[in-house]
């Protein structure tokens, strides 16, 4: 069960078309794979995606922190050792979606060795999680036939739309064309990666009032503090926290300031072990929960199934699940299959995921 080696391997696949939101862009999944190996020829595998515009982080210093300085810290540890390996990781700071890939590793790891799936070892609640697709920056007409061909193809009948956008009008057309378009056959909420003010989140979120909006995320940035508490005071929707509010000191700040009622989790950001701690925060505090999309790959979407599928907190909501589909390919022997609606979880132990020797040699860029 001992630690003998930690990789990160950093890889680049294209997508078909960009994701655009009011804090960036993403044009090609360039992430870094992270795998752990043990003394007994088990191998654990996560994939960490940098986002800069959210984090900080960068794929080429994914890579230099977990060689340098994360993996001489774990190695020689046991894989049930994750909250030694958690301490460890944490005497540096930032750097989540790293440490969160280690987590996630080590607990696959440790699914094949004791021969159990981690979702059974997390909470075994469900086998499968609702989809939600997320609609990037575009024309109204664009996102309502990326929406249309998401309802028809894979039976997708939730949507995140990015907003942020101005002048505000851009995002309210598009929202209001989702509506028109699809009736109240598909649930909408609205994402606005802190492009807005506080008073334009208020403005749009009026002019919105009609179009029974499910949630609002981080419309503005949790650093506007009065002007946030006093948006969030006056909606009548629940106000998701996702990028302010990744650890539990975050959400704890975030949700008894009154600047957010529900939050995003993200194992790409907090892996299984920090996002266990935020669901049991969650719980405690009586907030709605989203199980989020750092724009993953399949192997981070895996990760996500895994554990929204594990509680039932997690996966009474449908989860942003589908961001993969717009990659070009994919490192995965198995590919993930999204049917009516719903991701299933993988039966086999870990994550339940294997990774195409083929396709790593190929994007891999190290
Ligand atoms: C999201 O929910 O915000 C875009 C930026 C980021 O950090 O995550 C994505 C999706
Ligand atoms: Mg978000």
């Amino acid at each position: 069960m001992k630690i003998t080696r930690v990789e990160a391997i950093p890889f680049a696949i294209p997508y078909r078309k960009p994701l655009k939101f009011a804090s960036g862009e993403v044009a090609a999944a360039e992430h870094v794979l992270i795998r752990v190996h043990t003394e007994d020829g088990v191998v654990g595998a996560a994939e960490a995606p940098p986002r800069p515009f959210t984090y900080g982080e960068t794929q080429a210093g994914i890579v230099a922190v977990v060689e340098s300085v994360f993996a001489p810290q774990i190695t020689g540890l046991r894989l049930a050792e994750r909250e030694v390996v958690r301490a460890r990781l944490g005497r540096t700071v930032g750097n989540p979606t790293a440490k969160a890939a280690i987590d996630m590793a080590i607990w696959d790891a440790f699914g094949k060795t004791v021969g159990l799936p981690v979702t059974d070892l997390l909470g075994g609640y469900t086998d499968r999680l609702g989809v939600s697709h997320m609609l990037g920056f575009d024309e109204p007409a664009k996102m309502v036939a990326e929406a249309e061909r998401m309802v028809a193809t894979y039976g997708i009948r939730t949507f995140k739309v990015k907003v942020g956008r101005r002048p505000i009008d851009l995002d309210i057309a598009v929202v209001r064309a989702l509506r028109e378009e699809f009736g109240d056959t598909v649930e909408l909420y609205v994402d606005g990666n802190r492009g807005w003010t506080p008073s334009e989140s208020m403005r749009a979120m009026r002019r919105l009032a009609d179009l029974d909006l499910l949630f609002a995320e981080e419309l503005c940035p949790a650093d506007d503090v009065l002007g946030r508490r006093w948006l969030v005071g006056h909606l009548d929707v629940p106000f998701i926290a996702d990028e302010s509010a990744v650890t539990p000191a975050d959400i704890t700040r975030e949700v008894l300031g009154g600047s957010a009622t529900a939050i995003s989790i993200k194992t790409a950001r907090t892996g299984f072990t920090g996002s266990q701690r935020a669901h049991h925060l969650a719980e405690g505090l009586g907030i709605e929960v989203v199980m989020g999309n750092q724009i993953d790959g399949q192997l981070g979407t895996a990760c996500t199934i895994a554990f929204g599928a594990a509680h039932q907190r997690t996966s009474h909501r449908a989860a942003e699940l589908s961001n993969f589909l717009d990659m070009t390919d994919d490192l995965l022997t198995d590919p993930l299959q999204i049917r009516d609606g719903e991701l299933r979880v993988r039966p086999g132990a870990g994550i339940g995921v294997e990774i195409d020797p083929d396709k790593l040699a190929r994007y891999r860029q190290d």
